[in-house]
């Protein structure tokens, strides 16, 4: 006998994930992740038996429901399947699979549609921060097409507005949780930074990189894999994460001078593959890093003018464009606002099938 749950798979930015009313999975604890483990097809290096992608970007959930909280639409809880590990993780967020949370709330109406456009709050409850989604709605309907388009995602679609706020520090209590700008492990300068994310920058050239490295080229580099890997278990308790050998953060990206105009250039170990492109609120913590004197890339970023810069993080298929504004208070490094620009697609709707355990 299968077991059926209502669902709709969501490509949200440049990953893809099944979007579940909360009340629609099950309420216990292990039933819940065998359920989300089963239908995802993990663990299984190719999900074949599930809906999955068999990649870290392509395992995704977003768990949706009602707010109770006071001028918030929706709770957003955000679950890591593990492709080959019988594992979930909601110790990180994500920001692309956010920018679907917005439609599928009022695809399930949870938000009444205004015509033309729609203000969606969510509550991002890995990070208990917020997120507000301008969605259009012409005639009180999710519209999935137009002429925005994002790197990493073919063609154009609908734009979608997000706004952060109270994203610096949501995970490890402040936006340079050691204090500094910049630290060294093993001998290189790291900055440790959390925007959204937490993101352990590495200079390419202090590795022995170039930067702009083919993806397969970074992923069959052992030596460089465990490098990066070692110091990464060593800015856990850094970054106020504990011991992270069994999460999915902090997210170690390697930076360069930008190739494109941009920012900065990225390469983002998230934390074992290597993204296709780089996390919506990855960008935002090195967009902010990069921008701060004393921290690894500042010294090569090309930082735009003003106190409201439009940052170009580039990444393996693009750039990614965050907007952010300075607080009028030099002193604070977290910036006022944080805005990024993502589309999202509604791919499928209707039940999800899985073989609970006997
Ligand atoms: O940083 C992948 C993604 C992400 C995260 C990851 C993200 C973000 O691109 O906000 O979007 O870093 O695991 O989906």
């Amino acid at each position: 006998m299968q077991n059926t749950i209502p669902c709709m798979l969501f490509r949200g930015g440049t990953s893809k994930g099944t979007y579940y009313l909360d009340a629609d999975l099950p309420a216990d604890p292990v039933a819940r992740e065998e359920a989300l483990l089963r239908i995802m097809g993990s663990p299984d290096i190719r999900q074949i038996d599930g809906v999955g992608g068999a990649h870290p970007l392509t395992s995704k959930v977003a768990i949706v429901k009602k707010s109770e909280r006071e001028g918030i639409d929706v709770d957003y809880l955000f679950v890591q399947v593990v492709v080959d590990e019988a594992r979930t993780s909601t110790a990180q967020n994500c920001g692309n699979i956010l920018a679907g949370v917005g439609p599928f709330a009022i695809e399930n109406g949870l938000v009444d549609a205004q015509d033309d456009e729609t203000v969606v709050s969510v509550f991002m409850e890995n990070t208990e921060s917020i997120a507000r989604q301008r969605i259009l709605t012409p005639g009180k309907k999710v519209q999935y097409d137009g002429e925005a388009s994002i790197d990493g995602v073919p063609g154009t679609h609908a734009p979608i507005m997000i706004e952060f706020v109270g994203v610096a520090g949501s995970s490890c209590g402040s936006l340079f949780p050691t204090g500094n700008a910049a630290d060294e492990i093993d001998g290189l300068p790291v900055t440790m930074v959390d925007n959204g994310m937490p993101v352990v920058m590495i200079a390419a050239q202090s590795l022995g990189l170039q930067g702009d490295e083919a993806i397969e080229a970074l992923e069959n580099n052992q030596a460089l894999k465990d490098k990066i890997e070692a110091i990464r278990l060593k800015t856990g308790p850094m970054m106020n994460l504990g011991d992270v050998k069994e999460k999915t953060v902090p997210k170690m990206t390697i930076v360069s001078p930008p190739k494109n105009g941009g920012l900065i250039n990225t390469r983002s170990f998230i934390p074992h593959r290597v993204h296709d492109a780089v996390g919506v609120l990855a960008a935002a913590s090195v967009a902010v890093a990069a921008t701060t004197e004393g921290a690894v890339g500042f010294e090569f970023a090309l930082i735009p003018e003003g106190d409201r810069k439009l940052c170009y993080v580039e990444h393996p298929t693009g750039a990614l464009a965050v907007e952010i504004e300075r607080s009028d208070d030099p002193k604070e490094l977290a910036p006022k606002s944080t805005a990024i620009m993502r589309t999202a697609r509604l791919l499928m709707s209707g039940n999800a099938y899985y073989i609970p355990a006997e």
